[in-house]
């Protein structure tokens, strides 16, 4: 049912976001990437046996934002499927003791960012009367872990998000999903840990994560499902992990 559907994806360059380019690219779509390293576009798309349009974009940025969907050539711009993945966290802190910079590079790329793509493309599904938006949200979005108040609180956010167009768009042929992974070993850690790779291998430690093919195999099911199925929320864990906060670590 994806042979030929367009596909949009924050975020593709690495992770959650490129396992789903590829798993949408096996399925039979057509692809449209973005992300800010527009050069790891090129080659992923190189890579990729499907028509793809790959285009550099900072989420962050309400403008770009809006001018690369508007600016989308006719044959692009019907978009079926809204993959929001792009996202991150930055530091893991005491609240009271957090920067800043990262608060606001977290809640502008995680909840602004998405508004904006969400701003920019749902108005055209709703006019063509079919669509559908997948957010990635997290684990974190339903609970809160120490030292990552201001990530989950932007999780928390998307949660609520996704609720909201699910009902603002009913009954206008849109549906709204939202995937909330556990632990996925993505570059997740080496963002958050501003680059300090040996802490982020840490994380990952004694446990088996998702990998983002785990992930990127529920979007496409979600995506997948028959018109009349909409699939609200999938949460999805490693087999080690049972919340937010506890892990089975074999140390
Ligand atoms: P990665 O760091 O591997 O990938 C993040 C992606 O987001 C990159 O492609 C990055 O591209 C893109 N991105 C970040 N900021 C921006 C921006 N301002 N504009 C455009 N693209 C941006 O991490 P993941 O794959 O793990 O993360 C993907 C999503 O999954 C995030 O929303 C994250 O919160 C969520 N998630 C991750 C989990 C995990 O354990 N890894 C668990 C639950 C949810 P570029 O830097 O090139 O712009
Ligand atoms: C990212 C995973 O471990 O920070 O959402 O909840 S975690």
């Amino acid at each position: 049912m994806l042979v030929d559907t367009t596909v949009f994806i924050t975020g593709a360059t690495s992770g959650i976001g490129r396992s789903c380019a590829e798993a949408f690219a096996r399925a039979g779509a057509r692809l449209l990437l973005c992300g800010r390293r527009a050069d790891r576009l090129a080659k992923l798309a190189a890579t990729l046996d499907t028509e793809v349009h790959v285009f550099g974009l900072d989420v962050q940025d309400r403008d770009a934002v809006s001018a690369a969907v508007e600016g989308l050539d006719p044959d692009w711009a019907g978009i079926d499927v809204l993959v929001s993945n792009a996202g991150l966290a930055a530091g893991l802190a005491p609240l009271h003791e957090g920067d800043p910079e990262d608060w606001d590079r977290m809640i502008d790329t995680n909840v602004k960012g998405l508004l904006y793509v969400t701003r920019a493309v749902v108005p055209g599904m709703v006019t063509r009367g079919r669509g559908h938006v997948i957010n990635i949200g997290s684990i974190a979005g339903h609970e809160t872990y120490p030292n990552g108040a201001v990530y989950c609180a932007s999780k928390a956010a998307v949660d609520r998000i996704t609720q909201g167009l699910r009902l603002d768009t009913l009954g206008s042929g849109v549906r709204v999903s939202t995937v909330d992974p556990g632990m996925v070993e993505t570059e997740f850690s080496v963002v958050r840990f501003h680059g300090d790779a040996e802490r982020a291998e840490q994380v990952y430690q004694d446990l088996d994560p998702l990998t983002p093919d785990d992930v990127a195999e529920a979007v496409v099911w979600v995506a997948d499902r028959p018109s009349h199925v909409q699939v609200a929320q999938v949460v999805l864990l490693p087999s080690d992990q049972a919340s937010a906060t506890r892990f089975a670590r074999r140390g």
